[in-house]
């Protein structure tokens, strides 16, 4: 796209969906560094998110976790949201947290558990309606831990049960989301490990089940962008769970470890017609911030995001075509390497500016004094946090 304002058009249209998990306290099993001014309950984590999108404009919405942010009227909590400009996103399930769960959740060998977590997910369900929320995001921490342990195969004959009652019971507007990871906490198998498992199970289940693509549940060096490609082109990319990672599952900020792999993974999106509001991919951040300050960690990921898309947005698509079709391999790739290398900050500054809101959003919320006003005033009470 070399249009100018078609590309700040695109980039103002952009949501990026907040996780209320990124604004808790989280840390890593050896331990969690408390931050001052984190919330203390899932309205003030919606303040959290509030103040993000005031700085970027395209954050406007939220990712619940059932029961980290259980409450008991969501009624209260949606309108509180609404009344700070946001609305609900995904409903995320949580089926990984209870001693039940020890040998699985929808895949355990006893029919009780499985039954214990198949409500949860129908409990999350009546979230998505009592909050407006259109997706509901599945990631199950199912598996083994050693061989032998349990039959593979009768275990996806029970996640596919479970997912179809799930399913079933889901609105005419209201989809799933399933999500992959390669291991962890299960370290032999795990039920929905690749993108492969996950797409099996949507096509079965039917055109409301897509997959979720989080960037760091791969094996390092898999081709992230590949499936991304591929899953657009089967209808069947329903959302990214965005962060970056060095190692596993780290859940640092997106675009932080590898810009040029966000920018890769962008360039299929625009060019598979993943930014159109037809669509739909819901681009989410799964982040945690150990020790760096929330909010501005947030707003920066947004504008990791943005950044990316900015360059994706400036591939001269005309030009690749022409070197592509004519085999020129150099030609190609210089194309995609002229928009990667693009500083867009500047055209970002503009747009925003066209927003009304300031040129660099992080250093905008630095000055706004609002971190020092909820440290002061969120004293007291117990501060929510990752699995609390
Ligand atoms: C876990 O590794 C996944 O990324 C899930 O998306 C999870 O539900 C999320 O990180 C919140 O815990
Ligand atoms: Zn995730
Ligand atoms: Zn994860």
């Amino acid at each position: 796209m070399s249009d100018v304002s078609a590309v700040k058009a695109a980039l103002k249209s952009q949501v990026i969906e907040t996780p209320s998990w990124g604004y808790g306290n989280s840390g890593t099993r050896f331990k969690v560094f408390a931050q001052p001014g984190v919330p203390r309950d899932p309205f003030e984590k919606m303040e959290d998110a509030a103040q993000v999108h005031a700085f970027t404009g395209v954050a406007p919405k939220v990712s619940l976790h059932i029961p980290w942010d259980k409450v008991a009227d969501y009624a209260a909590l949606t309108r509180h949201a609404e009344g700070l400009g946001l609305r609900i996103g995904a409903i995320n399930s949580n089926v990984f947290q209870d001693d039940d769960f020890k040998l699985g959740s929808v895949t355990h060998p006893e029919a009780a558990v499985r039954r214990k977590a198949t409500d949860h997910l129908l409990e999350c369900v009546d979230v998505m309606d009592e909050t407006g929320s259109p997706d509901l995001k599945l990631w199950f921490s199912d598996g083994t831990n050693y061989p032998g342990q349990d039959d593979i195969v009768a275990r996806q004959d029970r996640l596919s049960e479970a997912l179809t009652e799930v399913y079933e019971r889901l609105g005419e507007d209201q989809r799933m989301l399933l999500e992959y990871k390669l291991f962890e906490p299960a370290f032999y198998t795990t039920d929905v490990p690749d993108w492969g498992t996950a797409y099996a199970h949507c096509l079965k289940l039917g055109p409301k089940a897509q997959v979720v693509v989080d960037t760091g549940h791969h094996a390092p060096g898999t081709n992230i962008e590949f499936i991304v490609a591929l899953l657009l082109r089967e209808g069947r990319l329903g959302a990214f769970d965005f962060n970056s990672r060095f190692y596993a599952d780290d859940d640092l900020m997106v675009g932080a470890a590898d810009p040029f792999q966000l920018f890769r993974i962008m360039h299929e999106v625009v060019k598979n017609g993943g930014l159109t509001s037809e669509t739909n991919v819901n681009f989410m951040l799964d982040q945690c911030h150990n020790i760096e300050a929330k909010i501005p960690a947030v707003i920066r990921s947004v504008a990791n995001v943005q950044e990316a898309t900015a360059k994706a947005l400036l591939v001269d698509g005309d030009a690749l075509g022409a070197a592509q079709r004519s085999g020129d391999v150099l030609a190609s790739n210089a194309v995609l390497m002229d928009a990667y290398n693009t500083d867009v900050r500047p055209l970002l500054a503009e747009v925003r500016e066209e927003q009304g809101l300031g040129r660099d959003p992080f250093a905008a919320y630095l000055a706004s004094g609002n971190q020092e006003r909820i440290a002061a005033a969120r004293v007291g009470g117990t501060q929510a946090g990752w699995g609390a």
